[in-house]
Formats: structure tokens, C-alpha cells, sequence
């Protein structure tokens, strides 16, 4: 009896997870830009460029998952050239943090991408599972202007946040 009881509340939990990551299903659209911006992008040869440590603040926002919704907090924030933002999971992971190719200053994603190590893809931060792992993406010789940026598995959640960046 209890086995059985602990067995479905296993799968009822499985399923609970299954619907929270389901809205993951949508970021695709954005990524979709990304790939349309690639010939453009090709007609320049790319500077190959590679990690600027930051030099002045390091910022820290929160990743957060619970009753109130899915979150970056604070979910706008305003920073200097050579400041670095710490992404830090807190709950409802997994969660990550990708730059819209389209919604960032012409010209930063080569040295952006460069700034965010074990990045998985262009302008894409590694997914943080646990409580209290991190990211930093260090915003280090990149051009002031307004980055936009959402989490991949809860973006149809609205799990959105914009750094300005003077
Ligand atoms: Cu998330």
C-alpha cells in the first residue's frame, strides 16, 4: 500500500515537471532570428574573439521558479561597460540565459558570445540545475546599449529580463 502510494506521487511529481518544462517548446521562434542574421554576419569576416575578463562590478541576478512565476530578479538592470553579471539559480531550475541576436547592439555578439564561457551555442549560457550554481557573463568590450535576454525553458512563461548596458 504505501509502496504504491509513494510510486504515484513519483509520477505525479514527473509529470508536474514534464508540464513546467513543456513551455520550452516555443524558444525555437527566437532562435529563429539568430539563424536568419547568419549571412549578414557572414558577409564581414569575424573577428575571432576571445574572453574580456570584467574589470569594474559584478552585478547578481536571480533565477527563480516557485509560486510567484518564473523570473530573473531583478529583471532589469542597468550596468557599465566592463561590469559582469552573475546569473544564480535559486529555484525552479534548470534555467539559462540566451541573448536574442536581434534584441542586442549591432556588433556585440562575437565578443558577448566570447564573454560567456562554456557557452552552448551563440549568445547561450550553460543550464544551471542546481541551487546556487551560477554564471557570469562578463560584458567586457562589448558596446553600451540595451540586451535583451530570456531563459530557454520558461520563456513562454515570461521568464524575461533586459540589461542596459552604459
Ligand atoms: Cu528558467
Amino acid at each position: 500500500m504505501n509502496v504504491r502510494f509513494g510510486m504515484s506521487v513519483a509520477a505525479a511529481a514527473l509529470t508536474l515537471s514534464f508540464v513546467a518544462c513543456g513551455g520550452g517548446e516555443k524558444a525555437p521562434a527566437a532562435k529563429t532570428d539568430t539563424t536568419a542574421a547568419a549571412p549578414a554576419a557572414a558577409a564581414t569576416p569575424a573577428a575571432a574573439a576571445t574572453y574580456m575578463a570584467p574589470t569594474g562590478k559584478t552585478w547578481e541576478v536571480k533565477m527563480m521558479g516557485d509560486a510567484k512565476g518564473y523570473r530573473f530578479d531583478p529583471k532589469d538592470l542597468t550596468i557599465k561597460v566592463g561590469d559582469a553579471v552573475k546569473f544564480i539559480m535559486v529555484s525552479g531550475g534548470p534555467h539559462d540565459v540566451t541573448f536574442w541576436a536581434d534584441s542586442i547592439p549591432a556588433g556585440a555578439e562575437t565578443q558577448l558570445t566570447a564573454n560567456m564561457p562554456g557557452h552552448t551555442a551563440p549568445l547561450t549560457a550553460p543550464m544551471t540545475i542546481n541551487p546556487n550554481a551560477s554564471f557570469i557573463a562578463s560584458f567586457t568590450g562589448v558596446p553600451a546599449g540595451v540586451y535583451h535576454f530570456y531563459c530557454t525553458p520558461h520563456l513562454a512563461m515570461g521568464m524575461v529580463g533586459k540589461i542596459t548596458v552604459q
